[in-house]
Parts: structure tokens; sequence; C-alpha cells
């Protein structure tokens, strides 16, 4: 990694102990704020989300443009952090995209979020400086899952944070198993129990947006569109002002489109608004930044939803975005209207938002309300209606406790808190809402001194960091370059152990008895 990188790394404060950084919210500093609630929401359900300023990735990051910077960095973040997640949270005025060459239009170009989640080589293989030619060796295949935001003020943030966490956390039950289809779409196949609306050939545009309002999960259009309007054939069904008067505030929309600019989000757009009206619209919005291809658009339209249905693995709208496109790579990399049409369908909303298969249902967690400091387990039970649930549990407290695993119905998590205070117990699970419980650590107890399995836990300190372990144990650590800079070392049980070491990324191996135990913890000034 040059140097330049993990000083721009270190500089905007992006430090992680222990584990990496699973989600960037890339944004201009003065809606940093109001990420802060969905940042931490993200990181107690068991993505840690760093919120960044992109005056603070363009003042530190090389590149040969404000893309490049933003997308280079977003590429650091994923090597030495292992981030998966990426929301570009403002309009393209605060957060750049890329422009790519249009297929057959030597004159345009198209607005690119793909660029930000394919992140192989540097997208201009011919180093002519324009982006995503056939001659570019773009690879497509995606790397991080990407959608954007195009907010533009706080009071946008506000609104679409607030659709997101409702419809991730509690949504209405009885609009989550409905889909429509407005134009011709085909026979998409939804599953039993599902309710499937197919809306006239001929509609008028008040028959749509009521539809909208009574609540569908998902919307399809296959139809022409423009940046101010879809259409049906030659009508219009929905124009910016039909959206501003939408109003189904608690039953938000997956919608998915396949006309013609209806996501230009570098301008006033369809797509946008769905996303940016406060008081209903959509929690997503698949749409083209400009012209795509008849044809190309509703297979992608089609794999999208065909794929959500077929299969468990992609309930998040930026991972089954960035899959259905992997499909149709070998196609893209042959065919200019497939590369096209890969490049200007983008994801406007956030990427890690689940949808729902089923109605929501009711997790009950049985746990500790009240602990001890110090090494201990903590046992945790998941059912709904009296049967044992597979699920998702988080445990956090600020930089001493980040725990994430799946159990089945039961389990114990060991932990290391070290200091009272509120410990964050979250519970997530495909179609159930998620529990949102906490233990206490109340003052004025003694660190406990039980030891049911070696813990190593790193933590940061002015200069360098402290290990801390719960049973005898042998550490080394070394430099980003693979070179020992210390160890091994013997360390007695319940030992912590300040590492000054200045600042950079450094890689700990512990050993325990016959086991091994390898941790990274980045050291900023
Ligand atoms: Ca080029
Ligand atoms: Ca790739």
């Amino acid at each position: 990694m040059p140097v330049r990188w993990l000083i721009a790394l270190l500089f905007l404060g992006v430090v992680r102990a222990q584990t990496g950084v699973d989600y960037l919210v890339v944004t201009p500093a003065r809606l940093a704020p109001a990420f802060v609630e969905f940042g931490r929401w993200k990181t107690a359900k068991g993505l840690w989300t760093e919120v960044v300023s992109v005056e603070s990735i363009l003042a530190h990051s090389a590149g040969r443009d404000r893309a490049e910077k933003v997308r280079n960095f977003i590429r650091l973040c994923r090597d030495s952090l292992e981030t998966g997640w990426v929301l570009l949270a403002g309009d393209t005025a605060g957060v750049p995209t890329r422009m790519v060459a249009t297929p057959g239009n030597v004159t345009e170009l198209s607005p690119c979020d793909m660029y930000f989640s394919d992140l192989d080589r540097d997208w201009d293989a011919n180093h002519n400086n324009i982006f995503g030619e056939e001659s570019d060796s773009v690879d497509f295949y995606g790397d991080v899952f990407v959608g954007r935001a195009p907010v533009t003020d706080t009071s946008q943030v506000r609104a679409v944070t607030r659709k997101w966490l409702e419809f991730e956390q509690n949504p209405a039950p009885e609009f989550l198993k409905k889909l429509i289809q407005a134009g011709d779409t085909g026979n998409m196949p939804v599953p039993p129990g599902w309710f499937k609306a197919q809306l006239p050939d001929s509609p008028g545009r008040y028959e749509f947006r009521d539809s909208l309002v009574s609540g569908f999960q998902f919307v399809s259009h296959i139809g022409h569109a423009s940046n101010t309007e879809l259409l049906v054939g030659t009508q219009v069904i929905l124009n910016l002002s039909d959206v501003y008067a939408l109003t189904n505030l608690h039953r938000q929309n997956v919608f998915l489109t396949v006309g013609c600019e209806a996501g230009a989000f570098d301008m006033a757009c369809i797509g946008s608004a769905l996303l940016e009206h406060a008081n209903g619209g959509s929690v997503a919005v698949l749409a083209n930044s400009r012209a795509s291809w008849v044809g190309c658009g509703e297979m992608l339209s089609f794999g999208f939803l065909s794929r959500f249905f077929r299969t468990d693995s992609c309930r998040e709208v930026g991972r089954n975005l960035c899959r259905t496109k992997d499909y149709f790579v070998s196609l893209a990399r042959t065919q200019w209207h497939w590369r096209q049409s890969l490049y200007v369908w983008n994801l406007l909303g956030e990427p890690d938002l689940p949808c729902w298969k089923d109605t929501p249902k009711t997790l009950t967690v049985t746990h500790p309300f009240v602990l001890d400091t110090g090494a201990q387990e903590l046992p945790i039970s998941v059912e709904s209606g009296g049967e044992p649930v597979r699920a998702f549990v988080c445990l956090w407290k600020g930089h001493e406790v980040y725990e994430r695993r799946w159990i089945d119905g039961s389990g114990t998590i060991p932990i290391y808190p070290r200091t009272p205070g509120e410990m964050l117990v979250t519970v997530t699970g495909p179609d159930y809402r998620p529990y949102q419980g906490s233990c206490g650590i109340p003052t004025g107890v003694a660190e406990v001194k039980r030891r049911p399995e070696p813990l190593v836990r790193l933590s940061l300190v002015p200069g360098g960091f402290e290990v801390a372990t719960s049973a005898p144990t042998s550490i080394e650590f070394h430099d980003l370059s693979g070179r020992k800079r210390l160890g091994p070392v013997s360390l007695p049980s319940l030992a912590r152990t300040e590492i000054r070491c200045g600042t950079g990324v450094w890689f700990v191996r512990a050993l325990l008895g016959s086991g091994e135990w390898h941790g990274k913890v980045v050291v900023a000034r």
C-alpha cells in the first residue's frame, strides 16, 4: 500500500481496531451529521459504518479527478478494511459520479455509479480520459455494493433515512407481498401468497398514482420515459407532480423502471423524486441515468425480481443489483448495447436495504440485562412463536465490544466489556422485525475473573494500541510489509500490554495453547 494512501486513510479518522469498516457513507461534510443516526443503526445491526466527508477524501486521496479520488479511496477501504457496502450520499455536485462513454453516441456521456462498484483497473485502459470504452478493459463484476441518495440538503437526508429505517425495522405488513406491473412486463412469476396486479394497457395517470398510494412493495415499469415522465405506450402514467402528490408514507415501494433517463440523477428526475419525497414514494429506485436498450433493460429488471423471489441470498437491493449485473457480464464485454444498459441502470437508495418475502414476524430474545465488566460469555436465545430461530446477533459497546455472529436458536457469545455503560443487543433475521435491546453494566462492580475461553482484545491508546488477554498468551506483531516488529512476547492471564508502535496498520498474531488468533489494528495520529 503506498504511504500516501495510508496517510490519507489515517487522516480521515477511519480508525477501527479488530475489525474493519463494513459500510461507508460518503457525503459532503455539511450533510454528515444528518447520517449519524442511520450509521448507528447499521453498526448496531452488524455492519460497522463510518460516515466520511467527500472533502476529506478529495484533500488526501490521489487520482486524476474527483471521481477517481473517491473510487481510489473506496478501493483502499475495500482492500485494507474489508469494506463491502458504499452509500454515495449526495447529488453529483456533492459526491461525484463517473461519466462514461455512451456506445453509439460519441458526444454524450452517461452518469455511471457502477464505476464505484467494479474496482478493478481504472476503467481507462487506453489512457484517453474517456472511461468505459470497449477498449478500456472494464471488468464489470461488482466488488462492493453501491447505491446513491442524490440528496442536497439535510431535510432530504432526514426524509430518506427515516423511510429506510421504517422499511427495514417496522414496515406496515399488509402491502409487502404485493407486486404491481405497468406496461408489457411479461409473466413475472410470484411466490404463493403474493398478489400481482397488472395496470391496464391504457391506464390513466390517477389510476397508477392511486395504486402506488394503496401500497405495493415492488413496482415494475416497462415502457418509455424521460427524466420527468413515465409512459405506458404513448400514455403518461406518472410525472413529477404526481410523485410529489403521493401519500404512501408507511407503504413505501422498491421501484424498477427500464425507461430512459427516469434515473438521470445528475438532474431533476423521477427516480430522485420518488426516493426523496418525504410523504411517500420509494425506498429504492432502479432506473436508467440515460438511454437504455430495449430488451436489455427488461432482462435486467426481470432478473432482479426473479433473483429475489427464487433465492434467499439477494434480499438487499444493492447486492441483488450487483449479482443481477454480474449475470450479464459476458454479454456486456462483447455487445455494446449490453454494456450501455449495465452502465446506466443505477440504484437510487441505500445498498443494504433488505426486501421482505413474507409478513414480518416478531422475535422473542432472552439475555441477561445486567452484566459485570470483564471477560465472560453472554447467553442468548432467540425464538418466534415458541420455535427457535436462526438469527444474526450483534453486541456493541463503543470500541470495547463488537461481536457479531449467527446463532441457531441459542448460544453464548464471548465478550470483554471493560467499563460500565450500556451494551446494545441487536438481533436480525430474514422476515423478522429486528430486536433492539441492551445490557446494562453498572458502575462499582469489580472486574470479574471468570475466564471461560481465551480472549484477545485490541484497543487503541494514544500512540499505539493495547493488547488484553484472558489467558496466558504469546503475541507478536507485524507491519504492513509482513516484517515482524515485536515478539513473540509472553503475556500472563488478564494482562494488558500497551504497544507503542506509531501510526500504521499492524497485524497481531497471538498463540493460545494449540490455537492461533489474528487481528488487525489501524493506529492514527
Ligand atoms: Ca478510454
Ligand atoms: Ca470487478
